[in-house]
């Protein structure tokens, strides 16, 4: 019998190119051979990968030519094929949005009627006009989207943005975004059995990495009269650990951090007495 694999495409080159073979190896799945390869696979993991320009991506996911894929979310909705978001990947993100003459007012959608507006994403732009009952002219280009209206082939922009100084140096500001996009991995729907038990264990992989990447190790010296008040700040997985050290009096806490509360519990646990503070990054996280 065959052995299955499950088949993932990721960008061959660009922005998501190496976040996703960066998140594939921190999964524990090595690839053999990435560089220049339309096609490759693993050797440690039933996998082989499908390299392609993110533009393809869903709609050789939606054709089951891969099962998976990994693609901006930018690209997913604009292409509207019919496949089905997995996870959120938390890298790749940027928002599209409207970008006018930055000497230009804004007051709202209203302001943007009848404009011409430059965009490589036509489908999204089209469906958030007429959310907002707004009539305006749409010129698809496929690239420099910013330069458009430098050179008068529009008044208006929609396009992605991340620090925003690609529009600042070609005159123009942000005023409204239509979607806050990020990577994301798409499946395929028609498959289950063997398959999906790859996919399922590829997820479970994926979450382990991004629970570690948002949790922090803590190890910290505390004096033993100050201890209660020390663990009362820390959760831990369970709760802290707490192991004595060979000085009398002093016990040593170990514990998690969750990266969104980092910095004001550190200042609280120095506050109430702890030491020594040790902070270490945790490669993965099973709960
Ligand atoms: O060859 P292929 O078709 O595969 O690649 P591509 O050229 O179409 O895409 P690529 O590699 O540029 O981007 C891939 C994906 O990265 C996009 O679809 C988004 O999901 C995501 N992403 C994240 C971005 C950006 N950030 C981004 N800033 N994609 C493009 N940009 C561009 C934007 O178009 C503009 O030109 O960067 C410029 C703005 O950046 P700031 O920082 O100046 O605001
Ligand atoms: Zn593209």
């Amino acid at each position: 019998m065959e052995k299955t694999v499950i088949r993932i495409a990721i960008q061959k080159s660009g922005r998501l190119y190496e976040d996703s073979v960066k998140l594939l190896k921190e999964c524990g799945i090595d690839l053999r051979n990435v560089k220049d390869r339309l096609k490759t696979e693993s050797d440690n993991f039933p996998m082989e990968v499908f390299f392609l320009r993110d533009d393809d991506i869903p709609q050789y996911v939606e054709d089951g030519v891969a099962d998976i894929g990994i693609v901006g979310e930018n690209v997913l909705y604009e292409k509207n094929k019919d496949v089905s978001v997995v996870e959120k990947l938390g890298f790749g993100k940027c928002r599209l949005s409207f970008a006018i003459p930055k000497t230009d007012e804004y007051t709202g959608m209203h302001d943007l009627a009848g404009k011409r507006i430059a965009t490589s994403y036509p489908f999204l732009v089209k469906k958030y006009l007429s959310e907002k009952n707004a009539v305006a002219e749409i010129h698809e280009i496929s690239g420099s989207v910013e330069i458009a209206p430098g050179i008068g082939l529009s008044d208006i922009v929609c396009d992605l943005v991340s620090s925003g100084s690609t529009l600042l140096m070609n005159g123009l500001k942000e005023v409204e975004t239509i979607l806050h996009s990020q990577a994301v991995l798409i499946r395929n729907h028609s498959f289950n059995g063997e398959k999906l038990k790859l996919l399922n264990k590829l997820v479970f992989r994926i979450n382990a990495v991004k629970k570690a990447k948002h949790n922090k190790y803590i190890l910290l010296n505390a004096p033993n009269d100050k201890l209660e008040d020390i663990i009362a700040l820390l959760p831990g997985m369970k709760s802290p650990t707490v192991l004595p050290l060979a000085e009398t009096g002093w016990s040593s806490v170990h514990s998690v951090l969750n990266e969104d509360v980092f910095w004001e519990k550190i200042e609280k646990l120095k506050e109430a007495g702890a030491q020594g503070i040790l902070v270490i990054p945790i490669e993965k996280m099973v709960i």
